[in-house]
């Protein structure tokens, strides 16, 4: 049939945005109607989500994506995982934390005490961060949590504001830590164990599964009908779908803030090997397991630069790379996972105070802390990516690089040369895309396995290649 259109609501780590897609047998094409701040808010209490400004300006997009096309029949939302809102009938009780509010120290002691980290890997198949949802509850408000319906997912707090309807969508359940690996079904021992009402959780629902209906309301304000589509609204598996694999012999990095390094495989890999090398198993979409590991990611590089700018400083990323390339001399490469990078604050000098703690000499200039920062990153993707493969059991031969990242050269580069095998580079927009066919297929714009989304992907997105590079 002809091409039709769908409408991708994307939550990231700085900005929000609202896609149009347009999806046909060999068309996938992406407008951006909307882009929007998403900036977390340090309130007395710790860092927050602005949501309430944020769903005014989704609903404000919606509103654009709507009247452009009357035919946008659907919408998906999607961000990043873990956080969640607690909400009383519509009513939201609070500002949701933020992941990287320090108060889930607390939350990662109470639970230990009672579930360490094995146990809870054996049942939930997650790698151990300490934002896990089941940290953030722990850490929460009990008299809040006695006065909440339900703790909802940002996702799916929007689709429940838009539709009425609460749902909890699997994949994004995944990274709750509540979850089965085994069955892909709530944990109802572990939640009472941990002490939380099961009504805490809303029913869940697969990427495809429809959520419901605009409510009447909301479809007045934004002057037209749709339906709600669940789609891997962790943003993660929606960037997953849109890996162009060409092969089973692949890793994926997913590279915006976090690094995301893995494989995809069908059934959790739940092995001591698997959780001594801290691999995560989270659910994506059509029931395929994403196995990998966070690498902290771009944040490091983009919250040196935010600290710059803030110290009022001139600037610019592509300057700032472009001379971190040209650095001649080598630089120290330290480990980015080193929890001291989580929280917003002033890189440059934790990378000093890790560099003097192991004897090594600390980057100095900006375009050597650049450097360092990216060398450190591309051998963090390269061994994690060799690792995800001897744990899942692939052959690593190729590695895909989506996301922001993907349009980071010296970052490419240097991942291909660390890791001795091409890097596969783009789509940047992989998120979105995900989103997007995830819904097409729904409504029947296109049909098929992953096998045959990624190969549409791959048709209309060419990636660009790096080889490996000796020396
Ligand atoms: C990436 C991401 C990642 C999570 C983190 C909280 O945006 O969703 O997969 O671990 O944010």
């Amino acid at each position: 049939g002809a091409p039709g259109t769908v409408a991708a609501v994307d939550l990231g780590a700085t900005s929000g945005r609202v896609i149009v897609g347009r999806v046909g047998a060999d068309t996938l094409e992406t407008t951006t109607v909307a882009r929007f701040a998403n900036e977390p808010v340090r309130l007395p209490d710790g860092l927050h989500w602005n949501l309430l400004g944020l769903y005014g300006s989704v609903l404000a997009g919606l509103r654009e994506a709507l009247r452009g096309d009357a035919n946008v029949a659907s919408i998906g939302v999607d961000s990043w995982a873990v956080d969640y809102g607690l909400v009383a009938r519509s009513r939201l009780l609070g500002e949701p934390f933020h992941y990287r509010d320090e108060r889930t120290a607390r939350g990662v002691e109470a639970v230990h005490r009672t579930h360490p980290h094995e146990v809870l890997f054996a049942r939930n198949g997650l790698q151990f961060l300490p934002f896990n949802t089941l940290y953030q509850l722990a850490a929460e408000d009990r008299d809040l949590l006695a006065l909440a319906d339900h703790a909802l997912l940002i996702p799916d707090l929007i689709g429940f504001w838009l539709t009425g309807q609460a749902r909890t969508e699997r994949t994004n359940a995944s990274t709750t830590g509540l979850l089965r690996a085994d069955t892909g079904e709530w944990d109802a021992d572990l939640i009472a164990a941990l002490g939380l009402s099961p009504r805490l959780l809303a029913p869940l629902v697969s990427p495809g599964e429809t959520v419901g209906d605009l409510s009447a309301e909301v479809a007045d304000a934004l002057g037209a009908q749709a339906t709600v589509t669940a789609v891997g609204s962790h943003d993660t598996a929606s960037a997953v779908v849109a890996v162009p694999l060409a092969s089973r012999d692949a890793a994926y990095i997913s590279c915006g803030t976090w690094g995301l390094v893995g494989v995809e495989v069908e059934r959790p890999v739940l092995t001591e090997t698997a959780r001594e090398a801290r691999f995560t198993n989270e659910g994506g979409v059509d029931g395929r397991i994403r196995l990998l590991r966070n690498v902290m990611g771009l944040w490091i590089l983009s919250e040196t630069v935010r600290g710059w700018q803030r110290e009022g400083e001139a600037v610019e990323l592509g300057d700032l790379l472009e001379a971190a390339a040209a650095v001649r001399q080598p630089v120290a490469v330290f480990d980015v996972d080193d929890p001291r990078f989580l929280p917003p604050g002033d890189m440059p000098a934790r990378i000093a105070a890790w560099c003097d703690e192991h004897g090594v000499a600390a980057p100095r200039s900006r375009a050597e802390i650049a450097r360092s920062i990216v060398e450190s990153l591309a051998q963090a993707f390269a061994d994690v990516a060799h690792a995800a493969g001897r744990v899942g059991g692939v052959d690593v031969r190729v590695i895909h690089v989506v996301g922001g990242g993907a349009l980071n050269e010296l970052l490419c580069q240097r991942t291909a040369d660390r890791a001795g095998v091409p890097v596969l580079a783009g789509p940047v927009e992989a998120t979105a895309l995900g989103n997007i066919l995830v819904q097409a297929r729904a409504a029947g714009l296109v049909s098929g396995s992953l096998e045959a989304l990624r190969d549409l992907v791959a048709r209309t997105h060419l990636p660009r290649r790096y080889e490996p590079r000796t020396g």
